[in-house]
């Protein structure tokens, strides 16, 4: 009846009837991405979790990401960065599925080509990781097919069901003369209508289960969780001295002396995390060196083996943040690695090479200066976790961890600055990221209330390569007092301290400063960590009641 009304009304109707085509059409775009995706991550149990068109295109993405951008995930989201970027991606990629959804509507080949194009994207992106062989383009052509093959039968099932339809309405199917009030009455009950709903949610269920149990299973089969639970490191031949007594007042709140493994804070590029097997992994030395060598995990481990304590901390750390950890490392000596390599005159730089491709650049004179840098193996007493570098990673005291602390090293390049360029060095990083002395307060927390009277303020300095010498503490603008300090271990870790407070009554800010063994106290001066590291003193305030 509504047929016979005027233009008016009819129009009124058929907008939202558009809209409604649009978003049909959009939805069978985004559930043959779906459908590609799920196929991607099957082919993923075969060619590995990364190359996995998502995890490809992120990590293509992450060696994009601008460093400032880098630096906000980073103090921002903290650990969660990665699910971030790759819920960015996800999103990025249902736009372009919605697209391709609405095109395949006009003309079929326009959308198949959109699905192709991103297939392809996803080949260039899994092909220009550093790990990846010819196969690690298969998941993404293949994706891109199965999204095809399921945006033909989707297109084909919703043309079939309003073809019938209008069949059965007695009409051409040209929807233009009518309103799409009858059409959706007559449509609920349409067999063709049930047949296409029935093929778009079982696609959509099934690329759902299918998509996260293969990512399940991938993760699973590429997992060295039982190999690294097999390895033994071997007694150290050079162990640490015996942890002086008192290197961690008794404060509730206080940073422990050493960092549990599962919560030392981790920060890497790497969005799947690599699992690189023992026993098919090398460390090669070479560049300007008179022998080249290569090693074994086997090698490694049958080299005379140090034990030494090293804090290790981001060039991202804000003043007062998480990104530092204190532990305690065994691995063999860098600087005799080197020499048996025998380094030529002129180099002046370590590049340390991961398994996934990551630079990290060090002073070659400070590594070969004396001080204990390791390939690490075992931290706080068991093989590296697989977050941490296993099977070996570079420990070198002195720097932050983006200048020194290479995580599943495989390549070890003498040369010089001039010639090679690390990772963050290129993103506007300093060349030589030299750790400055920093101090954070742990106790009390900011914006704590504590009763008035005695208070104990403690908290954490480090200036690792040259260790702490003293710290003060102010209260408000009252003078520097200094804080009691807690032995140290070593010139490389961390060294806690405590500062006896008589809290009056009303709101403070408590501050804290700290001098290395040069005597010169940490600057005042606030910086970013672009490009060197943050600085300026912490200042919590608290309110005393
Ligand atoms: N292979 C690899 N090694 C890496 C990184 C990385 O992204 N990839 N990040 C570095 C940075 S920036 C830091 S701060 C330290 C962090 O080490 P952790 O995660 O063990 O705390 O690792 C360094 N080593
Ligand atoms: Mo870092």
């Amino acid at each position: 009846m509504r047929d016979s009304q005027t233009g008016p009304r009819r129009s009124r109707d058929a907008k939202p009837a558009r809209l409604a085509r649009l978003g049909t059409a959009a939805l069978l775009g985004a559930l043959a991405a779906a459908a590609a995706l799920a196929a991607g991550q099957v082919v993923a149990i075969f060619t590995g979790a990364s190359s996995a068109p998502v995890y490809a295109v992120g990590a293509a993405a992450v060696n994009l990401t601008p460093a400032p951008l880098k630096d906000y995930a980073v103090a921002h989201f903290g650990v969660h960065d990665k699910q971030l970027l790759i819920a960015g991606i996800l999103a990025a990629l249902t736009g372009i599925a919605l697209l391709a959804g609405i095109a395949a509507m006009r003309g079929f080949a326009l959308g198949a080509a959109l699905i192709a194009l991103f297939g392809a994207v996803g080949v260039a992106a899994a092909e220009t990781q550093p790990q990846s062989g010819p196969s690690w383009a298969l998941p993404s052509v293949l994706g891109a097919a199965a999204g095809i093959g399921a945006l033909r039968l989707l297109t084909r099932a919703y043309h079939a069901a309003r073809t019938q339809l209008d069949r059965s309405a007695g009409i051409q199917p040209d929807h233009s003369t009518r309103t799409e009030h009858d059409h959706s009455t007559r449509i609920r009950h349409d067999p063709g209508r049930r047949r296409f709903v029935a093929t778009a949610a079982g696609l959509a269920a099934g690329s759902a289960v299918v998509g996260v149990g293969a990512d399940l299973i991938a993760t699973r089969r590429s997992s060295v969780a039982a190999a690294r639970a097999a390895v033994r490191i071997p007694r150290p031949a050079y162990p640490a001295a015996p942890l002086p007594y008192g290197v961690h007042p008794n404060v509730a709140g206080l940073s422990p002396f050493f960092t549990d493994n599962e919560v030392f804070y981790r920060v890497d590029t790497a969005l799947v995390l690599p699992q690189v097997r023992p026993d098919s992994w090398t460390l090669r030395v070479h560049g300007m060196v008179d022998r080249p060598i290569e090693l074994s995990f086997a090698d490694l481990l049958h080299l005379p083996l140090h034990e030494h304590d090293v804090t290790v901390s981001c060039v991202s750390d804000p003043v007062g943040g998480p990104y530092v950890g204190n532990a305690r490392w065994i691995g063999a000596s860098l600087p005799d690695l080197l020499r048996a390599a025998g380094v030529r005159r002129g180099a002046d730089q370590l590049l340390a090479r991961s398994v996934e491709g990551m630079t990290i650049g060090t002073p070659l004179g400070s590594v070969l200066d004396g001080r204990e840098a390791l390939i690490a193996v075992a931290m706080n007493g068991e093989p590296l976790p697989v977050a941490h570098g296993f099977p070996a990673r570079v420990v070198v005291p002195g720097f932050y961890g983006y200048a020194s602390a290479c995580k599943w090293v495989t390549d070890l390049y003498v040369t010089t600055f001039a010639a090679s360029t690390a990772y963050w060095v290129q993103r506007g990083y300093a060349r030589v990221g030299t750790m400055k002395t920093q101090s954070r307060i742990d106790v009390p927390k900011p914006f704590a209330r504590v009763a008035a009277g005695p208070v104990t303020v403690a908290g954490i300095a480090w200036a690792t390569g040259r260790a702490i010498q003293d710290v003060q503490v102010r209260v408000d603008q009252g003078p520097w007092q200094s804080a009691r300090l807690a032995a140290q271990d070593g010139p490389d870790t961390w060294r806690q301290w405590t500062y006896d407070w008589h809290a009056t009554p009303g709101s403070h800010g408590l501050q804290v400063r700290a001098a290395d063994s040069s005597g010169r106290f940490q600057t005042e001066a606030r910086a970013d960590p672009l490009p060197d590291g943050a600085s300026g003193w912490e200042r919590v305030v608290v309110t005393v009641v």
